[in-house]
């Protein structure tokens, strides 16, 4: 039987999870909780987790000098490397266990946090780097969908038509142009590769990918759908709900991919057009009084259609067949 919030909760009453209170995130921010459910699996199954963290909001929020909110080893390093980072501290564990200075049967969960910017944009190669080394270290991708912590600047992550300030909304462009870019089927290619998508929303499917993650023989990558309610201009209560409308919407397909492998994890019976997760949110406010509003929104409607599709035929195709 798979663990629960409730016996977590219980748990972790009596255990530290690894981040504690007194940080000073917003109110309602997406990341913390990625944190706490990854830590929490991790502990819950046995290992200590070792983390690591790219520049970002949850970093310069939870590490002000000086005080931290991190009662686990960790090491802070640039916007660009949190992969290449732990690559090295997984292996200096690793050369220390082979000389016998860490107990052989000692499990250590290595975790990377990183938020969109540091994934999917400057830290793209220190990502792959590590995937390709076969490093056994798990990737949390925080994904705010911007450049948070320097005031909301567009990333490679931002959706179309979500006002930024370096891709505003206004008279003559509709803010970001161009589609999300996709991460996961990235992270994906390199084949030797366990990947997948997690909400808040769904944290029984969430827990279940951290567990699988930490126990694939390799690296490991989770794309977290993590909500910015000050610059999604959303009510500090609404994380959950929206990341359930990102999931409702097909805006967020909550599926994995094992060396190739393809599996939907969650399949509602019927979705609600994307418009609804537009509307739920002020960053679109802007987008959504545009004459051209309909245009855009449709593109994106087909576009969510046309992945839900592909992944379905992916799944089916994939059945039994890893690629390596
Ligand atoms: C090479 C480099 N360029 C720019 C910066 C400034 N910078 C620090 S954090 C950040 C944005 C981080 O965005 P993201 O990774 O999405 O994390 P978030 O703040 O959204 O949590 C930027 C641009 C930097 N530290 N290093
Ligand atoms: S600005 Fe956004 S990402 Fe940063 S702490 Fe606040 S809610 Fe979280």
């Amino acid at each position: 039987m798979p663990v629960n919030i409730k016996q977590l909760a219980q748990e972790f009453d009596k255990k530290e999870i690894g981040i504690t209170q007194g940080h000073r995130l917003c109110p309602g921010c997406g990341a913390p909780i990625t944190v706490k459910f990854v830590m929490m699996i991790a502990r819950h199954l046995g290992y200590e987790p070792v983390v690591g963290l790219a520049t970002g909001c949850l970093e310069v929020s939870t590490t002000i000098y000086p005080y931290t909110a991190w009662s686990v080893p960790y090491i802070h390093n640039a916007f660009e490397n949190v992969a290449a980072t732990m690559s090295g501290v997984e292996t200096a564990y690793r050369a220390l266990k082979n000389k016998g200075k860490i107990p052989e049967d000692k499990k250590y969960a290595f975790i990377a946090f990183g938020g969109d910017g540091g994934t999917y944009d400057i830290g793209l190669q220190s990502l792959s780097g590590k995937i390709e080394r076969g490093h056994k270290v798990l990737y949390v991708l925080y994904d705010n969908e911007g450049y948070m912590n320097t005031g909301n600047q567009r990333s490679s992550s931002t959706p179309p038509g979500s006002d930024t300030t370096t891709a505003p909304v206004g008279k003559k462009l509709p803010g970001k142009v161009q589609l999300k870019k996709n991460i996961v089927e990235i992270v994906a290619a390199h084949e030797n590769v366990y990947a997948a998508t997690a909400a808040l929303s769904e944290p029984m499917d969430f827990f279940a990918k951290v567990e699988k993650a930490l126990n694939f023989d390799g690296p490991s990558f989770l794309a977290v759908f993590s909500p910015c309610v000050r610059f999604w201009r959303v009510n500090d209560d609404k994380t959950v709900e929206i990341s359930k409308l990102a999931v409702e919407t097909k805006y967020w397909p909550l599926y994995e991919v094992e060396r190739g492998v393809y599996r939907v994890t969650r399949k509602p019976r019927q979705f609600k057009p994307v418009e609804e997760f537009l509307k739920a949110q002020g960053r679109f406010r802007r987008l959504l009084s545009r004459p051209d509003a309909k245009e855009i929104i449709d593109e994106l409607q087909e576009y969510v259609d046309r992945r839900w599709e592909r992944l379905l035929a992916l799944e089916e195709v994939t059945k039994d067949k890893p690629i390596r």
